[in-house]
């Protein structure tokens, strides 16, 4: 069956808004897959260390055939083809992150996959994107994404470059 995926997109090293642009043409050529909306690009203060510099996020909307756990392998490929580097420091600064947020409306807990993911529905990088291409949304677990925008406390996000 085919079901929506949502992908958080972030990046603050090596030309962060051409790596999220190059992630979204790489989620397009995912197979069995086809990339259905992309939101604007956002730059956001890091969640984490604060001495890196600030993160581009996006958040990407996929029509997939693949199971979960397949599309997070392709998740992974691509992270790695862009040069993602593993093994860093915990929260440290990244070249390309690829989070599968949300797969239909699905809940999943296995040793490689929590979906939804963890703390998305507290990260405004990840539900102010995820809002504007899918504003009727509601989080498996956490209510309506409205919601959850209205309780997330500062709003760090700043639109860049706006999406179609
Ligand atoms: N902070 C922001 N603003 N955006 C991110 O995508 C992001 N990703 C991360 C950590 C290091 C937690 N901080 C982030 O992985």
């Amino acid at each position: 069956m085919r079901l929506i995926a949502y992908v958080g997109i972030g990046s603050n090293l090596d030309d962060p808004v051409a790596q999220v642009q190059e992630a979204f043409e790489e989620l397009d050529a995912i197979p069995d897959s086809v990339l259905v909306s992309r939101s604007s690009l956002y730059s956001s203060k890091p969640m984490g260390p604060a001495d890196q510099p600030e993160y581009v996020n996006a958040v990407a909307a996929i029509d997939t055939l693949l199971s979960p756990e397949d599309l997070l392998t392709a998740l992974r490929r691509i992270e790695d083809r862009q040069g993602r580097e593993r093994g860093g420091e915990k929260w440290g600064p990244r070249i390309l992150d690829l989070d599968l947020l949300l797969y239909g409306k699905k809940k999943i807990s296995t040793a490689d996959l929590t979906i939804p993911h963890p703390g998305m529905h507290e990260r405004d990088f990840v539900i102010i994107p995820l809002a504007e291409i899918a504003g009727n949304l509601t989080i498996p677990g956490h209510g309506s994404l409205q919601t959850l925008i209205r309780q997330c406390e500062n709003h760090a996000v700043k639109k860049l470059i706006t999406g179609k």
